[in-house]
């Protein structure tokens, strides 16, 4: 049917499925199947009905038939080819191949998968019986050898003992994919089959304890990390755990106080609410969670399926196994309180110049009390700051905005010192005393964060990947180069949001026109109308709103705020005040606000960033990595929902489609001797029912001349170069066509 809208659909342009296998050699034919990519994107599994000229007739999902232009068409693998744990095996790779032999072992309950060196991890969201015991012991004798997390775990701790060098397990994906449960999965691993000595146990009790404080429920995800975070286990000379040491990245401040409609702000807060025995309540002066501000903001306090009280009551154990203290865990509940109650104080206009001052009330007295200070004390510094002019001091009083963008600092300031306080004291429970080798195997868990990992991508060059188009991108944000002198290096987007972030007046408006003005020569930058701009990533475009990008770089918490919290009572805000003035000494963190003079300090959330992933990077470069990709098969958190397209952007963006071509260079396919000639025997002109199965295999080779150089014979296995398995499969099937053919005409005549 000429008119049939899809004769003229070919939304396939062969030149755009970059590094593909050359598919113009691929004639379709009648019988064949091919993939062929209905008008919704979707790529079809199609019968080829006939073919004339230039056309093909195809039919598609049961009932359809359509011509097409034959070049629109992918050749589809042997069935025999279906659900291979290994992409590189596909004789034909091509974006659907790859879509439909993933969908094919997620179906079934395999989310995992390999694309050469790199493991694919599917999201199931649901429980699958792939964990546990048996399943570690198995992997761990080596009994199974199908793709899991297992087996990147088990590999990792024989290449440490075997070449004694120490590893990485590298997880990355987008927000819900599946990264921190990957990561535990590892652990949970290493653990079983490397401890012994307890010091395991203690390693995995610190999940709920960073979960508790530094995940959160998002859009995305309810169980949403809102930090990264690189666990680096330690073991001893015999090879068993001997210890552990947790590093952690930029905790994201902001949604402490600032939270949007439908997600929630740090579990701790809601454990703390739900679970607190009725003393503690008491002391803490705890109401339910309905009553603080900022909680209140976002209109979502439940997560369904997750209770509260429960959760607390595991964190108090987890805390008490890494030896924090029965006291220092009531001191870290009163700072989660303070933070609270914090965002409840109000303030009330004090002169005819709008400036304001806290109201003392039930809030802020509650404040004064758990941080050990006087209320008027904190009153004081919640509305003044102090400034140096001219070498004499001044203090100065604060506007509505800014007595309450104070506010909001100090709650930030001390949950996130909060968060840094407790990763340290985990970090010496789980070093204590323990003799290390040296040898180690680090996890890192990244949260979702698209430049965050291109930056990783591009530091560690896995796998040989090729991102020489990714350049131009990668220096839009500015390139990590230590090497790069500073006259060389171009204004990144980062450099441009620290420089707006300390300017007094910027604000996220003229942060766009900046990035305009700068960088639209950037084939990968596209200003936008109003504050927003466009940046062409790997993946595709993303156009980003800048509405807040100033607000989450700024950490802006007054010196008077500091010193507060240095003559407080309290041990932690002693702790705190003076980690961060420890921190504000070394200059390439602080940025002094160039109209205020010194009067506060505003620790540049980008300036540590860059500082932590260079580190991170120096800290990996020197392991031998192995790659987890986790996918997220739907938007809708759903267990047996598979989205091609979704699927698809996310292989496309992390590059595991150019792992799979890469790799499959070489011989990607293997069957063992006595699969094939099971397989392929019954061709044998001469079949010998004796022949041991080398014999035979290697008599089906040369019948068939597979050319020496297509092949190599291994001990137990046949290897194979790409498209050499999809021949003999023709052949065979031609075959059992014709038998099948003699077989009814023997029944038909007999009949
Ligand atoms: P993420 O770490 O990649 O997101 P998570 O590891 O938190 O994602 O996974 C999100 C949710 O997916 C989990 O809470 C589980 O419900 C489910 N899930 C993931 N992996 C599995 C699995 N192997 N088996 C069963 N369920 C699973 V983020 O931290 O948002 O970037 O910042
Ligand atoms: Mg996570």
């Amino acid at each position: 049917d000429g008119d049939s809208p899809y004769a003229h659909s070919p939304s396939v342009d062969i030149k755009d499925s970059r590094g593909w296998d050359d598919v113009s050699v691929y004639n379709a034919k009648k019988k064949n199947y091919a993939w062929f990519q209905a008008p919704d994107g979707n790529w079809e599994l199609a019968k080829i009905l006939s073919v004339s000229g230039t056309e093909s007739l195809i039919a598609f999902s049961e009932t359809k038939v359509v011509k097409v232009q034959s070049a629109c068409l992918l050749p589809a693998n042997p069935e025999i080819l279906d659900g291979i744990d290994d992409l590189i095996q596909l004789s034909y790779l091509s974006e659907p191949s790859v879509l439909y032999n993933l969908q094919y072992r997620y179906d079934r309950d395999m989310i995992y998968s390999k694309a050469g060196p790199v493991l694919v991890a599917i999201n199931p969201f649901k429980t699958i019986p792939l964990y546990g015991d048996d399943y570690i012991e198995a992997y761990k004798r080596k009994k199974k050898d199908s793709p899991h997390v297992y087996a990147i775990a088990d590999t990792a701790i024989r290449e440490m003992i075997r070449d004694e060098v120490n590893q990485s397990i590298v997880i990355s994906g987008e927000s819900g994919a599946g990264k921190t449960e990957t990561a535990k999965i590892a652990m949970q691993y290493l653990a079983a089959v490397r401890g012994g000595t307890g010091i395991e146990y203690e390693i995995l009790k610190t999940n709920p304890i960073l979960e508790g404080f530094g995940n959160a429920k998002t859009a995305r995800n309810d169980n949403s990390s809102r930090f990264g975070k690189l666990i680096e286990i330690h073991f001893s000379e015999i090879g068993r755990i001997s210890g552990a040491s947790i590093q952690t990245f930029l905790l994201e401040k902001s949604r402490v106080v600032q939270c949007t409609e439908g997600e929630r702000s740090y579990h701790s807060f809601y454990q703390l609410c739900a679970g607190a025995p009725p003393s503690l309540r008491e002391k803490l002066n705890l109401k339910s969670v309905h009553e603080y501000k900022y909680l209140q903001q976002s209109n979502c306090y439940t997560i369904p399926g997750i209770n509260d009280a429960e959760e607390f009551g595991i964190v108090v154990e987890a805390l008490d196994i890494v030896h924090v203290s029965k006291e220092d865990q009531e001191n870290v509940f009163a700072m989660i309180a303070a933070v609270l109650w914090l965002g409840n104080v109000t303030f009330s206009t004090v002169d005819d110049n709008n400036h304001v001052e806290p109201v003392i009330d039930e809030a802020l007295q509650t404040v004064a009390k758990l941080l050990g200070c006087e209320a008027e004390q904190l009153q004081i510094a919640l509305s003044t700051k102090k400034m140096t002019i001219s070498g004499e001091n001044i203090i100065q009083k604060l506007t509505l905005t800014q007595a309450s963008d104070s506010r909001d600092a100090l709650a930030k300031s001390i949950y996130s010192c909060l968060f840094d306080w407790l990763v340290e004291q985990i970090n010496k429970s789980l070093s204590a005393g323990k003799r290390q080798s040296g040898r180690s195997i680090s996890i890192l868990d990244i949260y979702g964060f698209e430049s965050f990992d291109e930056y990783i991508q591009d530091g560690i060059d896995w796998a040989k990947v090729d991102f020489e188009d990714n350049q131009a991108c990668l220096s839009l944000f500015e390139k990590l180069n230590p090497n790069l002198r500073s006259s060389q290096k171009p204004l990144g987007l980062l450099t441009l949001l620290d420089e707006e972030t300390t300017f007094p007046n910027g604000t996220d408006m003229s942060f766009a026109n900046k990035l305009k003005q700068h960088l639209n020569s950037n084939p990968c930058f596209k200003g936008e109308r109003g504050k927003a701009f466009t940046v062409r990533h790997y993946a595709g475009d993303v156009t980003y709103d800048t509405t807040g990008f100033l607000e989450k770089n700024r950490d802006l918490l007054h010196l008077v705020s500091i010193q507060l919290l240095s003559s407080c009572k309290c041990k932690l805000p002693r702790i705190f005040a003076s980690n961060m003035l420890s921190l504000s000494e070394k200059p390439a963190v602080v940025s002094i606000n160039k109209s205020g003079g010194a009067d506060s300090q505003k620790l540049s959330v980008m300036l540590k960033f860059k500082g932590q992933l260079f580190q991170l990077m120096q800290r990996l470069g020197k392991t031998s990595s192995h790659f987890i990709r986790c996918i997220k098969p739907n938007n809708s958190h759903s267990p047996g929902i598979y989205n091609q397209q979704l699927v698809l952007q996310q292989l496309k963006c992390c590059g595991v489609l150019e792992v799979v071509r890469i790799s499959r260079s070489g011989y990607p396919t293997r069957m063992t001797h006595q699969k094939f000639a099971r397989r392929y025997g019954f061709l044998l002109f001469d079949h010998v029912a004796s022949q041991d199965p080398l014999t035979a295999s290697v008599a089906i080779l040369q019948q068939f001349g597979i050319l020496p150089e297509m092949y190599q014979v291994g001990y137990t296995k046949l290897f194979f170069r790409t498209g050499q398995i999809g021949k003999l499969e023709d052949t065979r099937n031609s075959t059992l066509n014709g038998i099948l053919r003699v077989q009814s005409c023997f029944r038909g005549h007999k009949a």
